[in-house]
């Protein structure tokens, strides 16, 4: 048979089998809520109340999308009780019948925050704040106890700086720390019901605000206070890389016994738009499904908005924009797709790893680390490329070196004088994997030898009868690299570990050893990390650990 009739014979096959699973083509592109109710989430939108009442678009897309809304603006502090004790709750409850109407759930946002409050609040004395506040959580969350449809709460927001100290905010200059614990526990008295939440921005990977939020809600839980749920905004940029440790970050979260979520996800860029910004900006948003869809206890993903025709962005961010998922115009985006594919992707539907990817070249070899870059994969099973993993050949088992969401990774942490095969195998949202690349060589530079080692620990707050010692810094001092180490302190008579993270710690007699936990024991010379704990101390004893050594 001549090439172009064999063309035109598999055309018309490949048509026919088409014709034949419409069912399946229909599933594929069914709305993105009904991809998220098949894994058990729920994929969510801020609305704003004003196209909500008077565009149909807006109302068609919000009605058929999304299982889940937030109010952008209606439920905050300054909408709903703008004078004191004068309530006006007619945009929380637009909002609310809407949802009630299209069998969605209603994230209510936000209780205690430091903007879009009042004055009036501001100037308050700590007595009447403290009360005003309970009064206001008490009248909010109380409206809707009963109200199938509101199921969570933004207790506290955007309560740390950006460096993970308590944001100075009017709440924490007048009332101190404690008002956090009074907000959820006011809230769980209004409300046994409803999930309780904390909430913050650039908390999406692990960092010092994440792990200053982290140690937050691990002494809250053990204090006995209802934090039921931890929120990650996700107000993302292209330009700024996508945090590649967001599910390492959400998991540790999970792993105290907290629901996450993605709060408000949208992800901008500077204008104007082109194809290659798109591009990455979906796969920005697929990441973020993908590491919700990966995490059990991620409850869902809202997105800040739906259209670029309403977006706080343009109006903060001069000169940015296009961070949603449907244009000015209400047409869906590449972001669209992707959010859309990783949602509809699954285990279950895809079986078809990604492409295997180029030959790695090394650069920046040095003794302890190099850098490996290689050609990207891509992937058509559905669920859309999720990253990379690198191995080091070794024969029967080979370790894996480290994992990437991008087409490059820095490896640290190496071995001096010593020749690395290494191989790149691509991953997808559902876990497929791709075939071993082609092996990279290279050898590290002859160094030093002997990593050395040092640990600080500082007391970040305590009460009567107890206190958290964060961070406990621990610095490679030598140098070249080490692989793991041991901090030993010793506990003052009386004092007993209440919890820890980031470490194994074991107690002998009031002598503590803290061991690297799996992910923080490679230390390049120089480097550092760090762990904590928490402690309970007899009722008026002062004291804290000291002589804290590191080998
Ligand atoms: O800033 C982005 C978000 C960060 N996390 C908390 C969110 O609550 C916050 O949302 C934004 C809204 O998207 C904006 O729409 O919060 C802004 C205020 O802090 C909102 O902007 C305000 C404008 O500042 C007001 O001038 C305007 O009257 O929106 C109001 C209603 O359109």
């Amino acid at each position: 048979m001549r090439s172009s009739s064999l063309l035109r014979l598999l055309t018309l096959v490949g048509m026919f089998v088409a014709f034949l699973l419409p069912a399946t083509s229909a599933q594929a592109s069914a709305p993105l809520r009904e991809h998220a109710a098949a894994r058990g989430k729920f994929i969510g939108a801020a609305l704003a109340t004003g196209p909500l009442s008077n565009e149909t678009s807006y109302r068609n897309i919000a009605t058929t999308e999304f299982s889940q809304v937030t109010a952008e603006n209606a439920m905050k502090w300054d909408a709903t009780e703008p004078s004191q004790g004068q309530f006006n709750f007619s945009g929380a409850d637009a909002i609310v019948n809407f949802a009630t109407q299209n069998n969605q759930q209603v994230h209510g946002h936000t209780l205690v925050w430091h903007s879009q409050t009042p004055g009036w609040v501001q100037g308050l004395g700590a007595t009447a704040m403290r009360t005003a506040m309970q009064n206001h959580i008490s009248q909010v969350v109380g409206r809707y106890a009963s109200n199938a449809t509101v199921v969570s709460w933004d207790v506290v927001n955007e309560v740390f700086d950006d460096n993970g100290n308590m944001r100075t905010s009017f709440w924490y200059n007048t009332l101190g720390q404690s008002y956090i614990a009074d907000a959820f526990r006011a809230a769980r008295a209004a409300d046994s019901n409803a999930r309780l939440c904390i909430n913050d921005y650039n908390v999406e990977g692990i960092n010092a605000k994440s792990t200053a939020m982290y140690n937050l809600v691990s002494s809250l839980r053990q204090q006995g206070v209802p934090v039921d749920c931890v929120g990650f905004q996700g107000h993302l940029a292209i330009q700024y890389g996508f945090p590649g440790d967001i599910q390492q970050n959400m998991q540790r979260f999970a792993d105290l016994g907290v629901q996450v979520r993605v709060t408000e996800l949208d992800i901008r860029m500077q204008m104007p738009r082109d194809t290659a910004k798109d591009t990455t900006q979906a796969t920005y948003y697929r990441n973020v499904i993908n590491a919700c869809n990966a995490v059990t206890a991620c409850a869902g993903v809202t997105i800040w908005g739906f259209t670029d025709k309403y977006s706080w962005v343009p109006d903060t961010f001069s000169g940015q924009g296009a961070a949603l998922i449907y244009d000015e115009n209400y047409q869906q985006k590449p972001s669209y797709t992707a959010v859309h594919d990783a949602l509809a992707g699954g285990s279950s539907s895809d079986t078809t790893p990604p492409t295997t990817p180029g030959t790695p070249t090394s650069s920046s070899v040095t003794s302890n680390s190099a850098t490996l870059t290689w050609t990207a994969s891509t992937d058509s099973g559905g669920s859309g490329l999720a990253g990379y993993n690198v191995y080091r050949e070794q024969g029967a088992t080979d370790p894996q070196l480290g994992q990437s969401s991008t087409n490059s990774i820095n490896l640290t942490g190496l071995t001096p004088n010593t020749q690395y095969q290494v191989y790149v195998r691509a991953r997808d949202g559902a876990g497929n994997l791709s075939a071993n690349s082609a092996l990279a060589t290279f050898t590290t530079q002859s160094g030093p030898v002997g990593g050395g080692c040092a640990a600080v620990g500082t007391v970040q707050n305590q009460w009567n009868n107890g206190y958290v010692v964060q961070p406990v810094t621990v610095t490679n001092s030598g140098s070249s690299a080490i692989t793991g180490w041991t901090v030993t302190f010793t506990l003052p008579a009386g004092h007993t570990l209440a919890g820890s993270w980031n470490a194994t710690l074991t107690t002998s007699g009031q002598t503590v050893t803290a061991r690297n936990a799996g992910y923080n024991g490679n230390l390049a010379a120089g480097a550092s990390t760090s762990f904590g704990f928490q402690v309970t101390r007899p009722s008026g004893d002062t004291q804290t650990p000291s002589g804290y050594t590191c080998a």
